[in-house]
């Protein structure tokens, strides 16, 4: 494919998104604001994910500290902080969360519509294991400046014009695609600045890791418990850390599979479609991977509401496709 964008490594973030716009006429501006956002809320979290583990000197979630602010859990600080960055940036007229029941509106004038869980992978945030935040943005349907309709918020995966992931781990990484390849960036905290690290990233079309809560496995649908059943024939490694973002990153990079399948806590599954599953459907098909509900295409699902759940098979391409055929 000739649209990919080939840069050298150590491209900082900034620069990149700029050579990126200029390579693509329709990749307005405001999209570029729109990744910078995210890129510099992502270093105000990163910078509180780190220093997680002194929450409780400096006053537990819920209490007040020494300043008078009052102290919030991480996924709430994590919130508040895409929230604010996306407001003031002025491009976004609405907002899908996690932590929100309903979307949130922002400027009405603004062009792009956003899903986020800005915090996710709950159960590891007080463990020091990784945690990511996963994000999907849409341009809008209606026109800017008019009330928001429902055909802008509930949009299929296939709409999406950008999504990505940060993945706080023991090194912070953007993963990004607009729909031309994916680019991986590292943080350097030193300079405060993303660089690029992964160009044109690709899953293998093969793996032989896969990753998912066996606790549940009673529960499993035969063809599920058919599928792992294979995987343990085939001598395959299990890998499972219970963080979305950082297993469905290593299975980017090294080959593999994530399933989080319907279970009986969870008939629907657990995952999220509109900010869990979409934003890393787009991004595994981007680098060649694919995503699956085990029936159809998972970026062309019709969401129904918001907070809407489906099962969620991604990863390398061969693998994804062995398990839709149990
Ligand atoms: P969360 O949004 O409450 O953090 O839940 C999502 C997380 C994913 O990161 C992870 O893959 C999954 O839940 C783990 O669930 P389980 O503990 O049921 O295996
Ligand atoms: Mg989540």
């Amino acid at each position: 494919e000739t649209s990919r964008i080939a840069q050298p490594i150590g491209t900082a973030l900034d620069r990149f998104i700029k050579n990126h716009q200029d390579q693509f006429a329709f990749a307005s501006g405001e999209l570029s604001q729109l990744l910078r956002d995210i890129a510099l809320a992502s270093k105000v979290v990163n910078r509180e994910v780190n220093k997680a583990g002194l929450i409780d000197i400096m006053g537990a979630a819920g209490s007040t500290n020494n300043t008078g602010d009052q102290q919030q859990k991480l996924d709430v600080l994590a919130n508040i902080r895409f929230t604010r960055a996306l407001m003031k940036g002025g491009e976004v007229c609405a907002l899908v969360s996690e932590e929100s029941e309903s979307y949130v509106d922002l400027n009405n004038e603004g062009k792009y519509v956003i899903a986020i869980d800005p915090l996710d992978g709950s159960s590891n945030i007080d463990v020091n294991v990784s945690i990511g935040t996963i994000f999907s943005i849409y341009r809008r349907k209606s026109i800017a400046g008019m009330p928001i309709q429902e055909e802008d918020i509930l949009q299929k995966g296939s709409d999406q014009v950008a999504a990505g992931y940060i993945l706080y781990g023991s090194s912070t990484m953007l993963v990004y695609t607009t729909g031309h390849g994916v680019n991986g960036f590292t943080y350097e905290p030193s300079l405060g600045e993303y660089f690029l690290s992964h160009p044109d990233m690709q899953m293998p079309a093969d793996g032989k890791i896969y990753s998912i809560n066996e606790g549940s496995a009673n529960s499993f649908e035969k063809p599920v418990k058919d599928y792992i059943q294979h995987c343990k024939d085939n001598n395959y490694t299990a890998r499972y850390i219970g963080s979305l973002v950082a297993d469905f990153h290593r299975n980017l990079l090294k080959g593999g599979i994530y399933i989080y399948p319907a279970t009986a806590k969870d008939p629907q599954g657990k995952l999220r479609l509109m900010y869990e599953c979409n934003a890393l459907a787009f991004i595994a098909e981007q680098a060649g991977g694919k995503a699956s509900s085990g029936k159809a295409r998972i970026l062309d699902l019709e969401p129904r509401h918001l907070h809407e759940r489906t099962p969620f098979y991604v990863g390398s391409k061969n693998m994804v496709t062995k398990a839709e055929s149990f």
